[in-house]
């Protein structure tokens, strides 16, 4: 793969429900190497720290847990995922889910400037397709592919500065969606494929024609990993654990299908919990999974560490 500028971009964010633990995120993918990981590859790698989120006098709604501070958090992260897009390929270290509140809509709207259609490709246990107004937990980790696709039912966030439509998003990984979730995903042209769709046909068959259209398209595609996508006995470092998730190998080959594509240009690594790990293994896979997306082939695997 060709040399890129990688810009990461640390998002401490932490609002997006009510159990703490991923503001450590950052900081626990930069202790795992992930910026000397990316340099090994040979791109050119430029940390611009952490972002901190914009003040707001926004009122807080019953039922909607920290309203104000996710709102101040995808104001900044709208600008400053836009500012990211000119300086390479921004990888985005949260911080949990509602991270993508800001991120999807800010790269969209770069590519949007570019002309270019803008794909998303999720990779969750979850839809996160709640809306203000669906969501029964009032975790807003949960309603970020619906805001950043159009969806109403977001009152007080901003106005997008650019919609992904739904039909140029696909979700892989699923195994809990919410009734309201699949309502309101139904008809929209959202590819959702479950774990039984990869048990069945193997995940390289789902994404294939996935990238195919984007190619296509010319199209712009970022991708955004939730550390649940991973089964939990392989990635324990995490809030919203899922039993029967995709294995090791095959979120590598998801890794390795994207980078030999040379389709992604941006990147969210979200809702790694460092307090919930063990020996620190969920960051260092979500780093070798970064890493994989960016070039580094099994033949050419650093010996790994016993843990
Ligand atoms: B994550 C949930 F009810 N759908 O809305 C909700 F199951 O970013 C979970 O994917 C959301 O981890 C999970 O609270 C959000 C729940
Ligand atoms: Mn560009
Ligand atoms: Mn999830
Ligand atoms: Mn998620």
């Amino acid at each position: 793969m060709q040399s890129q500028n990688i810009v990461l971009v640390g998002a401490p964010l932490d609002c997006g429900k009510a159990s703490k633990g991923c503001l450590m995120g950052p900081d626990a993918y930069r202790t795992a190497g992930i910026a000397s990981a990316l340099t090994a590859l040979g791109h050119r790698v430029t940390d611009l720290g952490n972002v901190a989120p914009d003040a707001n006098d926004i009122a807080e709604r019953d039922g909607l847990v920290n309203l104000s501070e996710t709102i101040g958090w995808t104001t900044a992260l709208m600008r400053t995922a836009q500012d990211a897009m000119q300086q390479g390929l921004p990888i985005f270290l949260g911080g949990d889910h509602a991270l993508s509140l800001g991120t999807v809509p800010g790269v969209a709207a770069h590519a949007e400037a570019e002309d270019r259609p803008q794909f998303v490709l999720w990779l969750d246990a979850h839809s996160d397709f709640n809306t203000l107004e669906t969501t029964a937990s009032g975790n807003l980790h949960g309603t970020p592919l619906a805001y950043a696709t159009g969806q109403g039912g977001f009152d007080g966030f901003p106005a997008l500065p650019a919609t992904v439509p739904p039909s140029q998003t696909c979700i892989i990984g699923l195994r809990s969606v919410d009734l309201p979730e699949r309502d309101l995903m139904a008809g929209t042209g959202v590819r959702g494929y479950d774990m039984r769709a990869i048990d069945e046909s193997g995940v390289a068959a789902l994404l294939k024609p996935f990238l195919a259209d984007v190619a296509k398209a010319g199209g712009a595609l970022h991708v955004s990993l939730d550390v649940d996508f991973i089964d939990p006995a392989y990635a324990p470092a995490v809030g919203t654990t899922v039993p029967g998730g995709a294995t090791v190998r095959e979120a590598h080959l998801v890794m390795e299908m994207l980078c030999d594509s040379g389709l992604m240009t941006s990147l969210d690594l979200v809702e790694l919990n460092p307090m919930l790990d063990e020996r620190g293994r969920t960051a260092q896979l979500m780093v070798d999974l970064a890493a994989s997306a960016l070039g580094r082939r099994i033949f050419d695997r650093p010996t790994p560490r016993m843990i």
